[in-house]
């Protein structure tokens, strides 16, 4: 039976069925799921951001923001992207502290061959497209040479050297491995890892942006980027546009590979790179250094001395990166920023409370003499009924001194009822309409005062966490 179906077989629907009964086999070991810490890391991490995001999103209600500044783009850069390279460096301790270099560019660019070129190790490598996941080497003792098979929801599975082989596109017949797993990741104790992990990254531009997609994912959390060119296909704009938009201003150095690939001259290769050159240097962008890298013995020995020179200087260079640092150098950004806006509003609030007792004293000085006119009428009309209760009550006629009293008495109120008027006159309405428009400023900003005062107690709040 096995026979006859044999010969119904080519050979590479066998290998297609070795492929998944072996996958299978992997897929059936334990696998250890993400560590309690590493979740809580996560969620510590979401509602840092969603405080911080709150908290400047009240200072930009406070309008004292320049315009040019925007709140989704400070979250972005200063908050979102450190936070989550903290949260990588919890789940892959192996990036903390260390310069962390990529190996990116376009498929089957060598990639991989001069990650095992230098390093001495076994990834898979094709001449069809290979490499499906980011894959981690760094710096540990590894004696059995296993690695770290990484899924989506971070569960951890140790794999032996050969089942590390079927993570080859081209050997699993292109399986979509991007869609379970997030990366590989292998120690080794090779010295040039002591202070710094590298990353080989799926070839970018492939049929299926799954993979590249994780190319994409890794350019956040790594230094320096060496970008391969197969010289004999030169660079293409895509590349050189995705250089200039993703990349940055990480370092980036050119390795150019396949320098001796059979059909090629030294001069050839020689003019093609640069051909190469010339096209970064017209899109402006900034290499850091050149490398080249064959497969002849002598190109790969020259590799392995320029490789090993490029990173030992860039790893003399480096600082290491401490994302919890990026986002307290914000928050004491935001502090110093609030404080000093809680001093200026204090200082003109201050100003204009003073500025409202002078014109409230002026109001209060003509309402005074407003006041004064009248209570003056009120005396005339009482001098009045004095006399006419007193001096004129029994008589016919009203003569003699109480006639003239009574005739002082109405001339008097007459030039009381005067200065009413003139009283009245002296009070200026505008200075009554600021007096009012101050006292509302003055409430601003004492509920912008008190509000920045809330603020900043939030951030201490934070920052005080970071303490502790
Ligand atoms: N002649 C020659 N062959 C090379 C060179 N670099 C890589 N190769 C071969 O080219 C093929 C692709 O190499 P890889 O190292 O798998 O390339 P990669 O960039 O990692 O490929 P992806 O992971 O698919 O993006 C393999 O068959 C290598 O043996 C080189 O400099 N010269
Ligand atoms: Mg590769």
């Amino acid at each position: 039976m096995n026979d006859e179906l044999n010969q119904h077989l080519t050979d590479s629907d066998i290998q297609h069925l070795s492929f998944i009964k072996a996958f299978q086999s992997l897929l059936n070991e334990s696998i250890e799921p993400e560590s309690k810490e590493i979740r809580d890391t996560k969620l510590a991490c979401e509602a840092l951001k969603f405080q911080i995001r709150d908290i400047l999103e009240r200072i930009n209600a406070l309008d004292v923001l320049n315009d040019n500044i925007s709140v989704i783009s400070i979250c972005e850069h200063d908050v979102d992207l450190p936070l989550r390279r903290y949260i990588e460096q919890c789940k892959k301790p192996w990036l903390k502290d260390k310069l962390t270099i990529a190996l990116m560019g376009h498929l089957k660019t060598g990639k991989t061959s001069a990650m095992n070129c230098y390093f001495g190790e076994d990834f898979p490598t094709s001449t069809e497209e290979a490499t499906a996941l980011a894959t981690y080497l760094y710096y540990s003792n590894n004696p059995n040479q296993t690695a770290s098979l990484v899924d989506k929801e971070g569960g951890v599975q140790k794999i032996n050297s050969e089942q590390l082989q079927l993570f080859s596109l081209e050997k699993s017949f292109n399986f979509p491995f991007a869609r379970m797993f997030s990366y590989i990741a292998k120690g080794s104790k090779h010295p040039a890892l002591s202070d710094m992990t590298f990353i080989d990254t799926p070839g970018l531009f492939s049929s299926n942006s799954e993979h590249a997609y994780t190319t994409y994912k890794v350019l956040d959390y790594c230094d320096v980027i060496f970008w391969f060119v197969d010289c004999r296909k030169s660079i293409s704009e895509k590349e050189i546009t995705f250089i200039k938009e993703q990349i940055g201003n990480k370092p980036v150095y050119i390795i150019f590979s396949f320098v001796d690939a059979r059909g090629t001259t030294e001069s050839g290769t020689h003019k093609a790179q640069e051909v190469i050159k010339q096209k970064l240097t017209e899109a402006g962008i900034a290499i850091q250094g050149y490398l080249q890298f064959g497969r002849k013995n002598s190109a790969q020995e020259r590799f392995k001395k320029e490789f090993g020179e490029t990173i030992e200087s860039l790893g003399k260079d480096h600082q290491a990166v401490n994302p919890i640092h990026e986002v307290i150098s914000l928050l004491l950004a935001l502090q110093e920023l609030v404080l000093s806006m809680q001093q200026d509003a204090t200082k003109m609030m201050n100003e204009q409370k003073n500025n409202l007792e002078e014109i409230g004293n002026n109001i209060k000085g003509a309402t005074r003499s407003v006041q004064s006119a009248f209570s003056s009428v009120g005396d005339r009309f009482s001098n009045m009924i004095d006399t006419l209760d007193n001096r004129c009550a029994n008589v016919t006629f009203c003569t003699g001194g109480a006639y003239n009293t009574l005739r002082s008495n109405v001339s008097q109120l007459a030039s009381s009822l005067q200065s009413i008027a003139e009283a009245w006159d002296n009070v200026d309405y505008s200075i009554i309409a600021q007096y009012g428009t101050l006292s509302a400023n003055i409430e601003r900003l004492d509920d912008i005062i008190k509000r920045l005062d809330a603020i900043n107690s939030d951030i201490n709040n934070i920052l005080n966490k970071f303490k502790s």
